[in-house]
């Protein structure tokens, strides 16, 4: 039933390990919410929106979500204080500034959905409660690098973006991917103030080559620090892309869309010449507001010397094999 239900077929391979699976049963039924029936969903979604987690600085009173850490995925410095990486976040529908946990009481965020759509065989419509409760979830600790020159390293629970995409069988002419966020002014403040002049802009909106989009790290992230996603992080579901600018990642994910044509993005279209449509992190392409030769590891007082491709180009190089340095592709770019 979870696999069908999910539209997700995983060899079984990939499934996560038996007592994973059991682990996180036997942890949703001491929290009365075992079962695959509708009223466990509707309990989560009580449990998500626990005063605790209305305006969550820490994790406490988010559903725990154990899941095997993928050992392919480690790191060579310590992963970042979770409170720090939970109140210094960008989040522009909820605020302009870095304390987005203070502005996110009103927002909902289950019960959600997101679909898959475009140019697929097969269209489907992930319910995530759902998607959590029964997905093979796996750990991975990635960097993530913010092209204002900000860093941490986090522990992201969730499933490989390309096993969703491939399970709605791209057509041939599919050769893009576009991703949206979610239009609920009631909810969230910044889509009521901020870039109002910019017209109606909202919902964030971005894009990925479908290459891109089926590598190997792109994820797409129900989970960090061993629970569900709090409200500043993206709730429920977000991408999480570690060899980009950070703002390549939509938050809040409703749509997933697969297209013919290079889609345009947010940033880019607000402001062309600071954001552009590959920005791969790179060392060399210094934005015009902040350099990128290092970057500041979140809580540490750290300073670290960036990586072309954040240190991923093992997974990532062969995709843009042949392009010169300065092709925008690589830096923050124009293109
Ligand atoms: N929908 C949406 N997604 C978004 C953003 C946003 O403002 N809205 N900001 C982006 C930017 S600039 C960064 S650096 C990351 C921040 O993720 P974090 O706050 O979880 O660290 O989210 C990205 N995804
Ligand atoms: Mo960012």
């Amino acid at each position: 039933m979870r696999a069908k239900q999910s539209g997700l077929d995983l060899p079984p391979e990939q499934a996560t390990p038996e007592e994973v699976f059991l682990e996180r049963r036997r942890l949703l039924k001491a929290l009365g919410l075992a079962g695959l029936s509708l009223g466990p969903w509707a309990a989560l979604s009580q449990f998500l929106d626990h005063p605790a987690h209305a305006q969550g600085k820490t994790l406490e009173g988010l559903p725990a979500l154990p899941a095997a850490q993928n050992p392919a995925f480690t790191l060579e410095r310590p992963l970042t204080n979770r409170e720090v990486a939970a109140t210094y976040n960008n989040f522009y529908e909820f605020a302009s500034n870095k304390q987005v946990w203070k502005y996110v009481d009103k927002f909902k965020p289950l019960p959600w959905s997101f679909e898959v759509t475009g140019l697929v065989e097969k269209p489907a419509t992930y319910d995530v409660a759902k998607l959590i409760a029964a997905a093979p979830l796996e750990e991975r600790l990635y960097r993530h690098r913010c092209v204002e020159a900000w860093a941490m390293a986090v522990p992201w629970i969730g499933v490989p973006l390309n096993k969703i995409i491939a399970a709605a069988r791209p057509k041939p002419q599919a050769r893009y991917v576009r991703f949206l966020s979610f239009l609920r002014k009631d909810q969230a403040p910044g889509q009521d103030r901020w870039f109002s002049q910019a017209g109606d802009l909202w919902p964030y909106f971005e894009g990925l080559t479908l290459p891109e989009a089926m590598n190997d790290l792109a994820f797409l992230t129900v989970g960090i620090y061993g629970h569900a996603l709090p409200k500043q992080h993206g709730a429920p579901v977000r991408v999480v892309l570690p060899w980009k600018y950070g703002f390549k990642g939509t938050k809040s994910l409703v749509r997933i869309e697969l297209v013919e044509k290079r889609p345009e993005t947010f940033w880019h279209t607000l402001v062309p010449d600071e954001y552009g449509f590959f920005s791969n992190v790179n060392p060399n392409k210094p934005h015009p507001r902040w350099s990128q030769e290092s970057e500041h590891m979140l809580g540490t007082g750290k300073i670290y010397d960036t990586k072309i491709y954040n240190g991923y180009g093992k997974w990532v190089a062969h995709l843009y094999e042949g392009m010169s340095e300065s092709d925008p592709r690589f830096g923050y770019g124009k293109g």
